[in-house]
């Protein structure tokens, strides 16, 4: 398959990388010209006992875009809009783009597809980027990927055989019909962790020992699962002992969005519990803990 990645990120890294050592055709394309060539066509994937090369296509000319048969975003949520137009610009008519983001600031144009077009993903695989060109597989988890409204019959095809093509290349995919309530699953995973994190400057798992911040991360997820719950979303029966079980069992980790601000860059507070206050804005639905940690973090960014 003609697989382009953009964003060499860790989780665009991560996926370039596994794709083309299993065999795909695959292209990572960096806004970045000057880094797209130091990387030299070529990606070190680590993991737990050994260093992997993966040889693929880097570059920084969207001219690649034009034979994809799979576009994967692997960007942040507030460069998806603007990658869709360009890469609907430039692609056939049936290029299928998938979005793997965290949070849910991104789906309005998921929303707006009805053709099949254009799916969503949300994957728990842990990716570290050690420098740019060198990405750590540092946990499998499983990726599900779906469209939010239901699709012909050739675009369902054509995602089963993505998971295929993820699944062969150790990303563990599923296709599933109910993506969006997924994308929830995760969000109020993230929305528990992530922003406290910033707040405590620690990793996952010393939430969990400070009174204040476990106190905190219960009433996040409580409030976001019952914005989900009023949505008609299925969050599962357990979404705050889901969430402290994510913190034990990434206890060691360092949050994307502490890792965001250790490096200065935006962080994506605004696509997790900005997102949700907004949600639940148009529901008239109180989360007052959201908006306080929304509005810590953006202090601290
Ligand atoms: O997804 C994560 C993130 O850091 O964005 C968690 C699950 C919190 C792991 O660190």
């Amino acid at each position: 398959m003609n697989i382009v990645v953009i964003g060499p990120g860790a989780l665009g890294s991560l996926f370039s990388a596994r794709l083309a050592v299993s065999g795909q055709d695959v292209t990572l394309l960096d806004h970045n010209v000057t880094r797209a060539q130091a990387l030299a066509n070529r990606l070190v994937l680590s993991t737990a006992d050994q260093d992997i090369e993966a040889t693929l296509t880097i570059t920084a000319h969207p001219a690649c875009l034009a034979d994809a048969e799979l576009i994967i975003l692997a960007v942040k949520s507030p460069q998806v809009d603007g990658l869709i137009h360009i890469a609907q610009s430039r692609t056939g008519p049936d290029t299928l783009i998938l979005g793997l983001q965290n949070g849910i600031g991104h789906l309005q144009p998921f929303k707006d597809c009805a053709t099949g077009l254009l799916a969503l993903g949300v994957t728990s695989q842990g990716a570290t980027l050690v420098k740019p060109g060198h990405v750590r597989h540092g946990g499998h988890g499983p990726t599900t990927i779906g469209f939010l409204h239901p699709a012909p019959d050739q675009r369902t095809a054509m995602l089963k055989r993505v998971a295929a093509a993820m699944s062969a290349a150790g990303l563990a995919t599923e296709v599933v019909d109910d993506i969006e309530a997924r994308l929830w699953q995760k969000l109020l995973v993230n929305a528990g962790i992530n922003g406290l994190t910033v707040l405590y400057d620690c990793p996952n798992g010393q939430l969990l020992g400070i009174a204040e911040a476990r106190t905190r991360l219960i009433a996040l997820v409580e409030e976001g699962a019952l914005v989900a719950r009023q949505k008609g979303l299925d969050v599962g029966p357990d979404p705050v002992g889901r969430t402290l079980e994510v913190c034990r069992a990434t206890a060691n980790n360092i949050s994307s969005m502490l890792q965001d601000v250790r490096r200065g860059r935006t962080t994506e507070i605004l696509a997790i519990n900005g997102a949700l206050v907004a949600e639940a804005k148009k529901l008239a639905t109180p989360v007052p803990e959201n908006e306080l940690l929304t509005r810590q973090v953006l202090m601290k960014s």
